[in-house]
């Protein structure tokens, strides 16, 4: 069977508040372009379809139409599970009309899906977690994992430890598979890899993490949860990773879907490239003069900017202004001198008010001190106070 694996799109996703809504649908697009050429019969979507609980009409909007697309209106069946960005019963609630167009979509862990037709796809059998696929004459049992969260899994880790556990889960799941076809898993999960058994760290980025050899030998591993395109080749395990650039430490790697062709006696693994829509770039320049003369070079580039200004002084609202006439400026982050920053402890009883109100604000701005405006403003509250105080 000829399987396309994605995860992690995060519709709805913002960069500081500016909407990928535009770049997300380019990409489906372009997966519709990819499931047709390839002649895709399965497509396994790992979770995080969206970036949160409460994904927005737009968001949402955009998913329903994006399993009709790709579905070619039931010719490509699609399996789908929540991430731990998900609201799983909200994604859920589609299913019975994605059931015509081949989608099926899971809620919690151990669920059984209902035997019968979804579009062209064939549920033959049906187990708790998994199912018995027939497409085409061929024949897969796909056993999937939802972020396993205690609230999906119903369960506390607090006697067993989570790897263990969850490693007792994927075994049993894929002993159902009693036939002589291939095994695939889905799951959305850290997948600690360069870690041996029983030295699993519980917590990684704040998420339960397994090992490698918690995972089971099976024909494919599509993983989600991870936005950069990995592999544990011992394990036929793939994170596909996300399909944009979500953060600017995301710009150093090519953003992918995995192609695969499983069959009883093997596993080909394709990566196909997605376009980068709209990159994520990082500028050092210096000063205000050669901030704003950044700023209107790249006017018409297509791209997500940060603008890094080495400064001696706050940036005025004017040049800030002249410097975010380009949208497509994120952020200005100020560089200050580090040479002229005093490391030294400031003894704040020995300063008046003013010099005060400086020194703290150099502080808690690395090194900046306050423009005349502020300083104003201080000293006008500092007023007003006193006057109450005499009152
Ligand atoms: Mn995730």
């Amino acid at each position: 069977m000829r399987i396309l694996h994605t995860s992690d799109w995060h519709l709805g996703k913002k960069l500081e508040g500016q909407s990928r809504i535009i770049e997300q649908k380019l990409f489906i697009n372009d997966l519709e372009k990819i499931v047709r050429e390839e002649e895709i019969e399965l497509i396994l979507l790992a979770g995080d379809i969206y970036d949160t609980y409460n994904p927005s009409a737009e968001a949402e909007k955009l998913f329903f139409d994006s399993i009709k697309q790709l579905s070619l209106n039931g010719k490509v069946g699609i399996v789908v599970i929540p991430g731990n960005h998900d609201n799983p019963a909200r994604l859920n609630a589609v299913s019975h009309l994605a059931k015509d167009y081949g989608v099926i979509i899971y809620e919690t862990a151990f669920q059984e899906i209902e035997v019968g037709k979804y579009g062209s796809l064939n549920i033959y059998k049906s187990t708790s977690g998994g199912i018995f696929i027939e497409k085409n004459e061929k024949k897969l049992y796909l056993y999937n994992l939802p972020f396993p969260s205690e609230a999906i899994l119903n369960e506390t880790f607090e006697d067993k430890k989570f790897n263990c556990r969850i490693k007792e889960i994927l075994e049993e799941g894929i002993a159902h598979n009693n036939e002589e076809i291939p095994s695939v898993l889905m799951t959305h999960i850290y997948v600690a890899g360069s870690m041996g058994e029983g030295e699993v760290a519980l917590e990684l980025g704040g998420s339960r993490a397994i090992a490698t050899s918690d995972l089971p030998d099976v024909n494919y591993i599509a993983l989600g949860h991870v936005h950069k395109p990995m592999s544990f080749k011992s394990k036929n395990a793939y994170y596909c990773g996300s399909p944009l650039e979500y953060r600017i430490t995301e710009n150093k790697f090519d953003k992918k879907v995995f192609i695969v062709d499983i069959s009883q006696s093997e596993t080909i693994v394709k990566e196909v490239a997605i376009t980068n829509y709209k990159p994520i770039k990082e500028y050092v320049v210096e000063g205000a003069e050669e901030a704003i003369q950044k700023s209107n070079e790249l006017l018409e580039s297509n791209e997500w900017i940060y603008l890094k200004v080495k400064l001696n002084e706050p940036l005025t609202n004017s040049a800030i202004r002249k410097i975010k006439a380009n949208k497509n400026v994120l952020e200005i982050i100020p560089i200050i001198n580090i040479e002229e920053k005093e490391n030294e402890v400031t003894f704040y009883n020995e300063l008046n008010l003013e010099e005060a109100f400086i020194e703290f604000f150099k502080e808690e701005s690395e090194g900046l001190a306050p423009n005349d405006n502020i300083l104003k403003l201080f000293l006008e509250l500092l007023e007003e106070g006193e006057k109450n105080e005499t009152n």
